[in-house]
């Protein structure tokens, strides 16, 4: 297998980190191009991608439908700011409300904008609707979490690489232990609860499932102590582990649904908030926005990245595979394989071995044999291809990897 020419590949990580900030470690690899599974470094060598951006590119590298809504929206109208009405967002809102299911929809940008809205939009709830004294409002977070990096979000991180250095931090937060109902039992009893946020699996922490029942054993225990279940499914969400909605496999519907990543299909920042009137319509005018939030531009490109997932059976497709990739990485038996955890293809494997850099330098091995995954929290690498791989070209990748773990030999 050719390896990577790392003259050009070096010479553009030395100008990128001469310019832009430090604050990635990313791998030695500099991409250019990328279809559908394929991504090309500036070598012209291809790889296969295990990242999909986090799985924001469920839908594939540039996928044909979703770059044809955006080429051909952007010369037509791709911002006016919500000072007027355009046209797309009312088809938007239309479009995704009735997919998932709410009345309503708040369009903003990132991830992390949305889990911020998100919070508002409990807290509001919680004064108006609950009657929670001012100030007073509380929402119960897990530990391990990860909802993006702003300081009210790190507020309640239990990473310290995420938080340190980055205080004071804000208040109104109080977190239990992920996949324990006993813990969020003993937290309902405050009145002052507006919110119970949660991740369906937890991505950053190394695609850790929870119990089977677990979700829906929460979502009951708040609806009993009237808080709202609020499912971060950025991550998840989107046909990502087998379902639409990763919430889906416990037929449960949160009150507030938090969506991102590839709801652009990797084209655009593009998130939302999904919630019923008695929660949405406590913010008024004027309180709450973003100068891009639902903009002409990203409406189109929402509105094509969701309707290429179903058209084209994604979730059915990842849970498929999912079970078929967990299944053949098992059989590889490999003793620096301690498990393989997952659902649908959003699946990640932990590795045992004495060198505490292994988990690296598998990566480093992968990505010369041609296929790119990046280490989560030291020992653990998520493997999330996007959701068009084919059986044909995941047995190559399960090849690629029982190859490179000959490295950690
Ligand atoms: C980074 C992690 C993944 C998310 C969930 C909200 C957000 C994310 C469940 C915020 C974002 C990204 C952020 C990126 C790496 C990646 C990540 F490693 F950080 F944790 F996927 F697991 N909720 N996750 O996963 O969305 O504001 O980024 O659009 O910050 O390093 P965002």
């Amino acid at each position: 297998m050719q390896t990577i020419n790392m003259s050009l590949t070096q010479q553009l990580i030395e100008r990128e980190e001469k310019y832009n900030a430090h604050n990635y470690h990313p791998l030695p690899v500099m991409l250019t191009k990328g279809k559908g599974v394929y991504v090309w470094d500036v070598e012209g060598k291809k790889y296969f991608d295990f990242l999909s951006g986090y799985s924001a590119i469920n839908q594939g590298h540039c996928h044909p439908k979703i770059i044809d809504a955006l080429v051909e929206q952007a010369s037509i109208l791709t911002l006016t700011s919500r000072a007027f009405h355009s046209n797309l967002l009312g088809e938007y809102a239309e479009f995704i409300t009735q997919f998932f299911g709410y009345d309503k929809v708040l369009p903003m940008n990132s991830g992390v904008e949305a889990v911020e809205t998100a919070i508002k939009l409990a807290r509001r709830w919680g004064y108006d609707k609950k009657g929670i004294p001012a100030n007073e409002a509380k929402i119960i977070v897990c530990s391990e979490n990860f909802h993006g990096r702003t300081v009210n979000v790190i507020s309640f991180s239990t990473d310290e690489s995420s938080k340190t250095g980055f205080g004071p931090f804000i208040s109104g937060y109080e977190t239990i232990e992920y996949n324990n109902v006993q813990a969020l039992a003993t937290a309902l009893k405050d009145k002052n609860v507006c919110g119970f946020l949660v991740e369906p699996i937890q991505g950053e922490a190394g695609v850790v499932v929870p119990d089977e029942g677990y979700l829906a054993t929460c979502f009951e225990m708040c609806k009993a102590a009237n808080v709202l279940f609020i499912a971060d499914e950025i991550q998840t969400g989107l046909a990502r582990t087998g379902k639409m909605l990763a919430i889906d496999h416990e037929n449960i519907k949160a009150d507030i649904l938090i969506l991102g990543k590839a709801l652009s299909g990797g084209v655009l920042p593009i998130s939302a908030v999904l919630c019923n009137d008695e929660i949405m319509l406590n913010i008024k005018p004027g309180e709450h926005g973003s100068t891009y939030g639902g903009n002409p531009l990203a409406c189109k490109v929402a509105i094509a990245a969701l309707q290429v997932l179903k058209d084209e059976n994604m979730s059915e497709n990842a849970e498929k595979l999912g079970e078929y990739f967990r299944t053949q990485i098992r059989n590889l038996n490999s003793p620096f394989i301690s498990l393989v955890r997952g659902k649908g293809l959003l699946n990640a494997i932990v590795i045992k071995h004495e060198n505490k850099d292994a988990a690296w330098d598998l990566c480093v091995n992968m990505m010369q044999n041609g296929l790119l995954a990046k280490p989560t929290h030291g020992d653990k690498i998520r493997l999330a291809p996007p959701l068009v791989i084919t059986q044909t070209e995941l047995d190559e990748c399960v090849n690629i990897i029982s190859k490179s773990l000959e490295v950690l030999k």
